[in-house]
């Protein structure tokens, strides 16, 4: 069960945009593949993404990054036993080695992912495991079905509209079972498309599959929400919201660019807490931008007891922030996108970091993404609690969705409790 190949070639992404696809061989067989997906409002701490620049693509060719998998990384991981012990961890550190940066500036994280989480499939799959299977046994985690977190309004970098606010969401927790919370997330994306529409405010849809209208105030944003949950004719007991603010998107030298108006980060808090008491909030990521940790803990002291703080351009998945995060008591929850990081192991480790540290986990995709689902067998796998990954519409987003729909059917005995 030697690696005789790894083959990476450039792929489209959801926004067509180029992306690294690699094959993992043995024995001259091509036993798994993987893809990886890419943000559009990256935090600054975020591993390096290879781009070629220059213009073809725009610039966002990535040739060297694939050229980088088809050399270097191939050369360096040709004979590597894939066993279920250790080669994950050891095919990680050779990646890691080989590039020899703290940010993975030489091989790209975008090449070293995809050799990692190719090798991850592989791995399972010459094992007779499934993807969720093999991480919840590398991991030594109970598997478990996570809580969808659904975007289906979106603002910000990902639709050309006047919303600051980048994701807002659904979160059907009170329900038996995910097939039942897939179902209400769904029909209130349904709602909100015939309220939108009543107040004659179609205008297509974002890069994460959400509604993407203009609309006068942010605060419009939770209003919509609010009817399109009760349209569906659900309770807010039931189905909550979260909202993803992406405020580093629109902090500049020392300000806020909110509704319009130039705010300071106290200013923006109190915004939030007027709509964490008026509406059924239940989990804000990103409130203030990426270095502004003062402000994150004061809002986390006040807040943090009522509502899930998620940190994502804050920790970048990456274990030295988090660790920031935990000691400083910044935000009581981490978003997971394994891209940040660039490996498989240290995804795992942010992800174990934050189980020790009683902090919540939500496993993430990105605005760009492809057809590979390998985020929802993470989810599950690594009993993360919840997911992230868009509309419930357009195939890279559902795809996921529709595999959490598979694992469930399998997992159905044992992966209760579901819900809050
Ligand atoms: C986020 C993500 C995913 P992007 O901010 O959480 O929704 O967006 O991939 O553009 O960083
Ligand atoms: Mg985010």
């Amino acid at each position: 069960m030697k690696i005789t190949k790894l083959f990476a070639r450039e792929i489209l992404d959801s926004r067509g945009n180029p992306t690294v696809e690699v094959d993992c061989f043995v024995n001259g067989q091509r036993i798994s593949r993987a893809s990886v997906p890419s943000g559009a409002s990256t935090g600054a701490y975020e591993a390096i993404e290879l781009r070629d620049g220059g213009e073809k693509w725009n610039g966002r060719g990535v040739s060297v990054a694939v050229n980088n998998v088809n050399d270097k990384i191939s050369s360096a991981l040709i004979g590597l036993d894939l066993n279920l012990q250790n080669s994950q961890k050891e095919i990680d550190q050779i990646l890691i080695d080989l590039d020899g940066t703290s940010n993975k500036s030489v091989l790209g994280a975008n090449a070293m992912l995809g050799v990692s989480m190719a090798c991850l499939k592989a791995t399972a799959k010459l094992n007779n495991f499934s993807d969720w299977e093999s991480i919840s046994n590398l991991m030594g985690t109970k598997p478990s079905i996570p809580v969808p977190m659904m975007n289906i309004l979106n603002g910000g970098a990902h639709a050309i509209s006047d919303v600051d606010v980048q994701e807002f969401m659904v979160i059907p927790h009170g329900f038996e079972n995910f097939t039942d919370a897939l179902r209400a997330g769904t029909e209130c994306y349904h709602s909100l498309k015939s309220e939108l529409k009543k107040d004659g405010l179609m205008v297509g849809i974002g890069d994460e599959g959400g509604f993407a209208p203009n609309l006068p105030t942010n605060e419009h944003g939770l209003r919509y929400m609010v009817r399109a949950i009760e349209g569906a004719g659900y309770s807010t007991d039931q189905i909550g919201i979260g909202l993803d603010v992406a405020a580093t998107e629109f902090f500049s030298e020392g300000k806020y660019e909110f509704d319009k108006k130039l705010i300071s980060g106290s200013e923006l808090m109190k915004i939030y807490g007027k709509w964490i008491d008026e509406y059924p909030i239940l989990s804000v990521e990103d409130p203030f931008y990426e270095d502004d940790w003062f402000t994150w803990g004061l809002f986390t002291k006040h807040f943090g007891e009522k509502c899930q703080i998620v940190g994502d351009d804050l920790y970048v998945t990456q274990s030295e922030r988090l660790l920031k995060g935990i000691s400083n008591e910044s935000s009581n929850s981490i978003l997971i996108k394994p891209n940040q990081v660039g490996t498989v192991t240290e995804t795992f480790e942010s992800l174990k970091l934050a189980y020790d540290s009683d902090f919540s986990t939500v496993i993430s995709h990105r605005s760009g993404e492809t057809s590979d689902v390998i985020i929802s067998d993470l989810a599950v796998g690594s009993g993360a609690g919840q997911i992230k990954t868009g509309a419930p519409a357009r195939s890279d987003r559902t795809s996921k969705y529709n595999q959490l729909s598979r694992i469930s059917e399998e997992l159905n005995n044992y992966a209760k409790p579901f819900g809050r």
